[in-house]
């Protein structure tokens, strides 16, 4: 057994590097945990705060507790999801905060701990008693999911022979562990496996889970998010491809073709003490017919329902579960095909539709022990805290944005009317970034950072043991946009700021239909228009889309001073792309994109709601916590469609209140401390 770890306390006495016992009531303990409950309090030693844990009747566990404490827990088997959504159910129904706290223990103490922390950190974000809850800090809890097993090894060694923490030196993680450069796609693994953006995958699927009670499920546009926060992933990835001389990503078309790409996470499991299942190159998928995890499906199936959404698409329609047509509206029908594509439980028709998505994921993670004879559990692809490490999961997700491009491909292009901003000209769009010597050139590099495993291993050292691993970071920026306005009185305007590249693979000019899909949404504000001409000024860390570092890297790094209130405040608010791969590599020559930015009517975009929300500062791919998308625009506007007849490229696209500006971006090949840290100290 892992030791029982402290659960993150709804509480505010849950602050910075407190450590928190629970005085459980004896009954909630296994025999074990009995046994070993001692040694869990001497392992925070006396600056522990100690909280009573309520006794209460018991909620019933049971149907959760068909988890084997020591199985793989994956939200995309159907069984799974059940027994999570149950639980959920559980949390949701406790009266008050000491009740949830005291089911929360007692859960934690009886269930498989992927299966608690899942549904204990749905019910965390969506309690109305929780609001300023911490999530428990997921890299840190599991950090097997993030780091090559090999280092818990190290971990094992370092604890054992250096007993003074102050002493211990960080285990470095080499950055290049899961594959050598034979191997092509191996060029873009620190993006795959970049720790923040597989933290944002996870608590994206968190605050939008596809299967719990439905009013957590229920969320205003919650298929169109599903669509838009994957296709920006893949425009994200594929740039990053072009960085590093690939070809944009294939679709997973053709279900029946070996699939080239492998993957061999060295990812152990510290719960069963087994490593994660690799796929060999050329994996064919198969037939899954699993009793022990209740799955059986075909491949057919999955084909079959692919036909039948791609039906439903040329017919401008689906048919509900009542029978009834449904039209796939101009604004409605992408969040609708969202629904039923992943699919959630607010699919119209899951009986016709079925579970395509969720079901391509399940393919692919047992491709490698379809029908269980050598009794291997699944592969990163059915994990949502682990799937971005895979190259197949761009593919698969290449596969699902088609379609969804295949709707948008049905509708009717803007027209230049409901493009354009009467009497506002943007004539002036610029970067800098402080120390370049010329604008318009973006800086990357990469940057080293440390995480604490010590909660997440499963021995129990004094102190904390650093992981250091390596991640790509840029120098922040600024953008400076001129603007003109001619209109009468106060307006406001909509900003919103895209990355693309310039040129395609083969080095041509890219055409408007394939750029606009690799358009990155890099930041959206509303500004007043209040003056004739002005500057607008905006620096690159206020983005929409991103979340700040120090989120990301929230307690990972023990020894950074505490954030203080504001910090505190936004503490649970992990969704969100992380601010360090806000901007693409790049290349050491430089990679030519193109900046976008377009300033849209405000008064037509904005949705009439109080702006302070929590976790607003990330709303373009996780929206804004319990409100409605702060823009009544479809998502990726204006490049969610083909464009008008005529324009076939992005400059003949433009009306007057956008402008494009080609931007450059230089990969630096050298290795940064991270801000405040020395990391000359160590030679690892
Ligand atoms: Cu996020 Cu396929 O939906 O992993």
């Amino acid at each position: 057994d892992r030791p029982s770890e402290p659960i993150f306390l709804p509480k505010e006495s849950d602050k910075g590097d407190k450590k928190v016992v629970f005085d459980v009531p004896r009954e909630y303990l296994t025999d074990r945990q009995k046994k070993l409950s001692t040694q869990v309090i001497n392992r925070f030693g006396e600056k522990a705060e100690r909280i009573s844990v309520r006794k209460i009747t018991l909620p019933d566990l049971s149907i959760p507790g068909q988890l084997d404490r020591r199985a793989q827990f994956s939200l995309f088997l159907p069984e799974h999801r059940k027994l999570a959504s149950r639980l959920i159910n559980i949390f949701m129904g406790m009266r008050n905060l000491d009740d949830f706290l005291s089911a929360a223990v007692y859960a934690r103490s009886h269930l498989n701990p992927y299966l608690f922390v899942y549904a204990y950190s749905v019910a965390l974000l969506h309690r109305d008693d929780t609001r300023n809850a911490h999530l428990p800090p997921l890299a840190e809890l599991f950090p097997e999911k993030y780091v090559n097993g090999e280092l818990f090894a190290r971990a094992r060694e370092e604890t054992n022979t250096v007993l003074d923490p102050q002493q211990r030196l960080p285990i470095t993680i080499p950055k290049d562990y899961t594959a050598s450069d034979l191997e092509e796609e191996h060029k873009v693994a620190y993006f795959r496996e970049d720790l923040g953006i597989n933290l944002h995958h996870w608590h994206w699927h968190l605050v939008y889970p596809f299967d719990a009670p439905l009013d957590i499920v229920r969320k205003d546009r919650r298929g169109e998010l599903f669509y838009y926060m994957h296709q920006q992933v893949l425009a994200r990835y594929n740039m990053e491809r072009f960085s590093n001389g690939l070809q944009r990503t294939k679709r997973l078309i053709d279900l029946r073709e070996p699939i080239p790409e492998g993957y061999f996470p060295k990812l152990d499991s510290l719960v069963s003490s087994r490593v994660w299942p690799a796929r060999a190159a050329n994996t064919r998928l198969s037939d899954i017919a699993r009793e022990g995890d209740q799955i059986q499906f075909d491949l057919q199936d999955i084909e079959r329902w692919r036909d039948r959404i791609y039906e439903a698409i040329h017919s401008g329609a689906v048919t509900t579960d009542q029978g009834r047509r449904q039209n796939l509206t101009e604004f409605g029908g992408v969040d609708t095909l969202g629904n039923i594509i992943e699919s959630s439980i607010i699919s119209p028709n899951r009986a016709l539709y079925g579970d395509m998505h969720n079901f391509g994921h399940i393919a692919i993670a047992f491709s490698h022990d379809p029908d269980n004879r050598h009794l291997e559990s699944f592969g990163v692809m059915g994990d949502s805290t682990t799937a971005m490490r895979d190259p197949v999961f761009y593919r698969w997700h290449a596969f699902v944005d088609d379609i969804f491009q295949e709707h948008k491909r049905t509708l009717p292009a803007y027209s230049q009317q409901q493009l354009d901003f009467p009497g506002v000209q943007v004539s002036g769009l610029e970067v800098n970034t402080p120390g370049a010597r010329r604008p318009n050139e973006l800086f990357t590099f990469w940057q080293q950072n440390d995480m604490d495993l010590s909660r997440g291993l499963d021995f129990t050292p004094r102190g904390p043991v650093f992981a250091r691993f390596t991640h790509l970071q840029h120098r922040p920026f600024t953008y400076k946009i001129n603007v003109q306005n001619t209109g009468s009185g106060q307006r406001m305007g909509y900003v919103r700021i895209f990355l693309g590249p310039k040129f395609d693979e083969r080095g041509a000019p890219m055409l408007f239909r394939d750029q606009r899909t690799f358009m990155v949404e890099l930041d959206k504000f509303p500004v007043n228009l209040s003056q004739r001409t002005q500057t607008i000024e905006r620096r690159s860390t206020m983005s929409s889309v991103t979340i700040p570092f120090e989120r990301t890297f929230r307690n990972l790094d023990q020894n950074r001073p505490a954030g203080g209130a504001q910090l505190e405040q936004f503490n649970f608010c992990g969704c969100g792309w992380p601010q360090h791969m806000l901007i693409p590599k790049g290349s050491a020559q430089g990679l030519q994109a193109q900046l976008f930015v377009m300033i849209s009517d405000y008064s037509q975009d904005r949705v009439d709601q109080p702006l302070d929300g929590m976790c607003n500062d990330a709303s373009s791919y996780c929206g804004v916590r319990g409100q409605l998308y702060p823009d009544k625009k479809p998502m990726g506007f204006p490049f969610d469609r083909n464009a008008r007849t005529g324009v076939d490229q992005l400059r003949s696209f433009l009306t007057k209140n956008m402008f494009i500006q080609d931007v450059v971006i230089k990969f630096q090949d050298r290795v940064e401390a991270p801000a405040g840290r020395n990391v000359t100290t160590f030679n690892g």
